[in-house]
């Protein structure tokens, strides 16, 4: 991945929500806060969000005539991991996805105990920073769902996504991704378990992966392991948020 296309093309994203209209803006430019979010570069991403749209609105919805014939894999496409493979191996019937951390009720759930929840289906357009957008058709469960059963502790505020894939090639540095309990309670934000109406593919992150559909690909995370409630995420991994955090990219990737 390449940094400066990775900009460029997040650049463009911008573009067309107005973003770069509110840069431009020289009555802004002079306000004393709209200068200190613009010299946090880190925070533009998610100040400028809140300038533009409200969290609590919902991403734009597709219909089955702008499905994408082939939803491509980008990052890892099979986790190097044994114990994932053997899990793959056989249908992830031995998989369990353990939801712990600053909840009343630590779970672990099955796909069946998944599968018995309320499902959500939606048409939504995926697009990754290095410069290409898919849309695909996502069921699984809402987040919200599985948050009711294990109950949020009042200090909770991010939910963290541990998964399957070492990012190193000695096997360390596992890919991992966090939202806060805005998005994690986003009527749109689930673990989906389907991809256009079949079983989610391996290459696009087996056996669930997580849709949060107001922000960039790499939030989007893969062969989910393990969920975890924190009050901050400063200890975990390079204390960013997020592998892609943790190497500069913002940790709310808003599109
Ligand atoms: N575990 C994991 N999740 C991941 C990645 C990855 O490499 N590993 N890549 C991210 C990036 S950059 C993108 S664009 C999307 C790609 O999803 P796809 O393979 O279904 O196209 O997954 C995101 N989630
Ligand atoms: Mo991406």
């Amino acid at each position: 991945m390449h940094m400066p296309n990775r900009r460029k093309f997040f650049n463009r994203l911008v573009a067309g929500t107005g973003m770069a209209l509110l840069t431009g803006c020289d009555k802004l430019s002079n306000s004393k806060w709209f200068t200190e979010v613009l010299s946090s570069g880190e925070s533009l991403s998610k100040h400028a969000h809140h300038l533009i749209a409200n969290r609590k609105s919902m991403a734009q919805e597709f219909s089955e005539k702008d499905l994408s014939p082939d939803f491509r894999s980008n990052g890892t496409a099979l986790p190097n991991n044994a114990e994932y493979q053997v899990m793959a191996n056989n249908a992830f019937e031995d998989w369990k996805l353990t939801v712990g951390g600053l909840v009343v009720h630590a779970q672990a759930f099955t796909m069946a105990d998944l599968q018995a929840l309320p499902s959500r289906t939606q048409i939504t357009r995926h697009d990754c920073v290095e410069g290409w957008s898919a849309i695909g058709k996502w069921t699984g469960v809402p987040l919200h769902e599985v948050l009711s059963h294990v109950k949020p502790l009042k200090r909770a505020r991010y939910v963290m996504f541990y998964c399957a894939d070492p990012m190193a090639a000695d096997g360390t540095k596992l890919y991992y991704e966090s939202i806060d309990l805005d998005d994690a309670y986003h009527p749109q934000t689930m673990l989906a378990y389907q991809l256009n109406d079949k079983t989610l593919p391996i290459k696009n992150g087996a056996p669930i992966r997580l849709r949060v559909e107001r922000q960039l690909g790499y939030k989007q995370a893969k062969y989910i392991m393990r969920i975890e409630l924190v009050d901050t995420f400063d200890h975990i991994a390079g204390g960013k948020g997020g592998y892609w955090e943790d190497s500069g990219y913002e940790w709310y990737a808003g599109i």
